[in-house]
């Protein structure tokens, strides 16, 4: 048995003709997963999903059931789905919204089942105009079809669903700043601890926060059983997990891997997966879980896809966007080009992220440019320690969410695997990648 043979939960659609559908969905099976949700208890449903041990899929992997366990018991109860995906290198919800938006609902529904929600919202990233009008379409087709809305198919249980498209901010994928958006305020991230939104959530009631892929899982889950889900996978990590793989590889792309089956190598090198470096040159280096987490580098090719293997080297899985970088690739400008995008994102609340960005971001334009000092390096790493103290992952939190912590790793990585890259920069004035002799782009 290869790595690919594993089964394909929430892509197995992919690639179909109109697999957008209701008529596509229906003939593969559609709203199945919701039919068995609805003979049973939302208790027994909850159940299934505490021993599938599906842990959240957009980048903390706290357990599904788990979250929904800690509800506060009072009303209504809100179910958010958190499709604003708009971290850079991390498209696997974009092809989950675009090419399988009833599986989307779908999930939502039997978790909304099983939370007793009273309305669910699935707010999606305002630059995903076709998966959005995808989604509405499917909505309405499924509202037709007799599966949102009122007595759900026959079963006397009602619902209604409401697409949201953000209006351009990542900071909105961070759950609370997604509430506060849909509350229709400035996505400003709110403290947690103490309040969740399980337990304070939208409008201050209690809310589930579940990610796109998360829920695309619940449908599979029902009908085939949360032992055949945890049967796949190993230790915390069960079922399946897509990879978003992008970089210098010959075959970017999303790949849906069994958990702890496959390592980094094979996603990179496998000829049905990544296909090896382009042009066949030597691999430098590889982000392992979204541009937040720490860079790994060829020794670390054979841990395995898991959420605790990864954690296991100093690092982490997040939300499975893999970005690997050939010997080609400049790091000072790919560590830059990071932590631009997060300062430019940054919210403004907490100094540490607000101006830190800021100074991390001009620090390494000045490298990157041929003007640095020779005391930038040890000052680019003090900034990052006060940014996020010991700039280990999970961070030692001096802020209110976690952007401000996701812009040291890239910088504090690059200097740790390649100081005498930046030193060339600062000593000599050049970059050693220059574009005419390799591509540089990351
Ligand atoms: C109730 C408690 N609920 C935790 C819930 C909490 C949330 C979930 C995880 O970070 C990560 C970050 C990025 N009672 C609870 C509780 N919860 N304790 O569990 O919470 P938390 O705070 O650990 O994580 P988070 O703020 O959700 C998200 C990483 O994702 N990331 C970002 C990807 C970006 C996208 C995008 O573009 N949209 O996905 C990359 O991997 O670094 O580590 O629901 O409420 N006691
Ligand atoms: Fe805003 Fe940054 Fe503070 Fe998050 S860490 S609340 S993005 S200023």
């Amino acid at each position: 048995m290869t790595v690919t043979d594993a089964p394909r939960i929430v892509t197995r659609r992919l690639g179909r003709p109109q697999s957008w559908t209701l008529a596509s969905y229906l003939e593969d099976g559609g709203y199945d997963g919701l039919r068995k949700a609805l003979s049973m208890s939302p208790e027994e449903v909850h159940d299934a999903v505490n021993v599938a041990n599906i842990l959240g899929r957009g980048g903390a992997g706290f357990e599904a059931g788990r979250k929904w366990g800690m509800l506060a018991k009072s009303t209504p109860v809100y179910l958010a789905i958190n499709g604003d995906e708009s971290e850079p290198a991390t498209f696997k919800d974009h092809a989950l919204i675009e090419a399988d938006p009833h599986q989307l609902i779908e999930g939502a529904l039997i978790c909304a089942y099983a939370v007793r929600a009273d309305q669910v919202f699935l707010y999606v990233r305002g630059e995903f105009p076709l998966g959005i009008e995808r989604l509405q379409a499917a909505l309405n087709e499924a509202y037709a079809y007799g599966a949102v809305g009122r007595d759900i198919l026959g079963s006397g249980w009602s619902i209604d669903i409401v697409v949201h498209p953000g209006a351009g901010a990542y900071i909105c994928g961070e759950e609370t700043a997604l509430l506060e958006s849909l509350e229709g305020k400035r996505g400003y991230p709110r403290i947690k601890p103490p309040f969740f939104p399980a337990a304070v959530g939208l409008y201050g009631a209690p809310t589930i926060v579940n990610n796109v892929e998360t829920v695309s899982n619940l449908p599979w889950v029902m009908l085939n059983g949360g032992d055949a889900f945890a049967a796949l996978g190993e230790g915390r990590s069960k079922g399946t997990k897509v990879l978003a793989l992008s970089g210098h590889v010959k075959r970017p792309g999303n790949y849906e891997l069994e958990f702890a089956k496959a390592s980094f190598r094979d996603l990179i090198y496998d000829p049905a997966l990544g296909g090896g470096i382009r042009e066949d040159r030597e691999l430098k280096a590889f982000i392992p879980g979204g541009v937040s987490s720490p860079w790994l580098g060829p020794d670390h090719l054979d841990v395995l896809l898991a959420n605790e293997k990864i954690a296991e080297v100093g690092t982490m899985a997040g939300s499975g966007a893999v970005t690997v970088m050939d010997e080609g690739t400049c790091v000072v400008r790919a560590a830059w080009r990071i932590v631009r995008f997060f300062h430019r994102e940054s919210c403004g609340q907490c100094t540490p992220c607000r101006e830190g960005g800021g100074w991390v971001e001009k620090i390494l334009q000045r490298i990157e440019n041929g003007q640095g000092r020779e005391t930038d390096l040890e000052l680019l790493l003090d900034v990052c320690d006060n940014i996020s103290p010991g700039v280990t992952w999970p961070p030692a939190q001096t802020t209110i969410c976690v952007l401000g912590p996701s812009i040291p790793p890239a910088p504090a990585a690059a200097i740790k695997m390649f100081r005498d890259e930046f030193l060339i920069h600062i000593r000599e004035g050049r970059c050693p990648f220059p574009p005419d002799r390799l591509p540089r782009s990351v």
